[in-house]
């Protein structure tokens, strides 16, 4: 069976974008694949953190994760920061990688040009991204098309290290999810739902209040015609909405097209609310059992365990490999 890998980084609550582009995808590939899921806890301390807030959000995280769908029984689910050796395979294979093409990253370069005080840890973020994958030995990793250039990378460093050291690690492929969909800002359908934006108020968030969700896709930015017809340029905001339903239900864009002919936006607007209610209404019922649970604890302790046996394995391999042992 091949094996899947992928984390999500704790740097704001989960949306609605994040359930449908990544969590989603996760839970349809787990009955073909050998699959591990995390947060990526130490990726988020690249950009300042609060402390009490990460630690809260870490364990939100992994709860949210089987609320949606993510089972226990089929997957690895751990936190990076609990997996001691990653940060160390990281140090070896940071000495494998080159300033220049850590540098090129594009999303380097992009947030390095927000903050003049950027830490280290903006540069060497994709090599630890590379050791979260290279050390469980992974065939594919599913995520979006920004983190395609990090895969890659870490392809590279695999590589570049099997010359020089011998068969250590497999070489991983991204699977970028086509299926799916961005979904937009409610506010600003032209840009990504993401869960980093300072205004909440074209975000959905996962632990948003039900009355609160109801109300952003009620006054989510639409154009002044009437009708309800899928067209990504002249009707972001529509087709936006018409993309969530298609992909909550399984329903083709025609058929949505159809179901409203003749209908209103107020209308269409209320059947996509209490879709997305009910959605998100039936996962944090099931968070809600779950975040503070003992259940937790021990899905965690199973995947730490599981997760740090190969990483043990795979640091001593390479530490015999470059030579680093007593
Ligand atoms: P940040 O704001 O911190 O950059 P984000 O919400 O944009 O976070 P990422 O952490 O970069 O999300 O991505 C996690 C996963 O969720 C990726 O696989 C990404 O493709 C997916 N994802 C994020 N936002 C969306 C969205 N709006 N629509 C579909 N998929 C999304
Ligand atoms: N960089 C990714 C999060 C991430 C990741 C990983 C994804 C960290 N390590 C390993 C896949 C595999 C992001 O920003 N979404």
């Amino acid at each position: 069976m091949k094996r899947i890998l992928t984390g999500l980084k704790p740097t704001g609550d989960l949306t609605l974008g994040n359930y449908i582009g990544a969590i989603k995808q996760m839970t349809k590939m787990q009955d073909e694949y050998e699959s591990y899921i995390f947060v990526a806890d130490l990726h988020a301390l690249t950009v300042p953190q609060n402390p009490i807030e990460l630690k809260k959000r870490i364990r939100a995280f992994i709860a949210m994760y089987i609320a949606c769908g993510i089972d226990p029984k089929k997957n690895t689910i751990y936190i990076q920061s609990d997996i001691e050796y990653i940060p160390s395979i990281s140090w070896i294979l940071e000495c494998s990688t080159y300033y220049g093409e850590a540098s090129r990253m594009i999303q380097f370069k992009e947030k390095s040009k927000e903050n003049a005080n950027f830490s280290v840890g903006l540069l060497t973020y994709p090599v630890l991204m590379a050791a979260d994958i290279l050390y469980a030995d992974t065939d594919l990793v599913p995520v979006g098309i920004d983190q395609k250039q990090h895969v890659e990378l870490a392809r590279d460093i695999a590589i570049r290290f099997n010359k020089k050291y011998g068969e250590i690690f497999k070489v991983p492929e991204p699977l970028i999810t086509k299926s799916g969909t961005k979904i937009k800002d409610l506010k600003d359908p032209t840009k990504k739902m993401s869960k980093s934006d300072e205004n909440p108020a074209g975000v959905i968030s996962l632990f948003d209040d039900i009355k609160i969700i109801r109300k952003k896709i009620m006054s989510a930015t639409t154009d002044s015609e009437m009708n309800i017809i899928y067209d990504e340029e002249k009707k972001p905001g529509i087709s936006n909405l018409i993309n969530i339903v298609v992909s909550l239900t399984g329903k083709s864009i025609n058929e949505v097209e159809t179901m409203f002919k003749g209908k209103n936006y107020g209308e269409f607007k209320s059947y996509v609310a209490d879709l997305v209610v009910e959605v998100i209404g039936n996962i944090q019922e099931k968070y809600n059992k779950l975040v503070n649970s003992k259940e937790l604890d021990s899905i965690l302790d199973e995947g730490a365990k599981k997760a740090s046996a190969l990483a043990y394995k795979k640091y001593q391999t390479m530490r015999e490999k470059v030579g680093v042992v007593r």
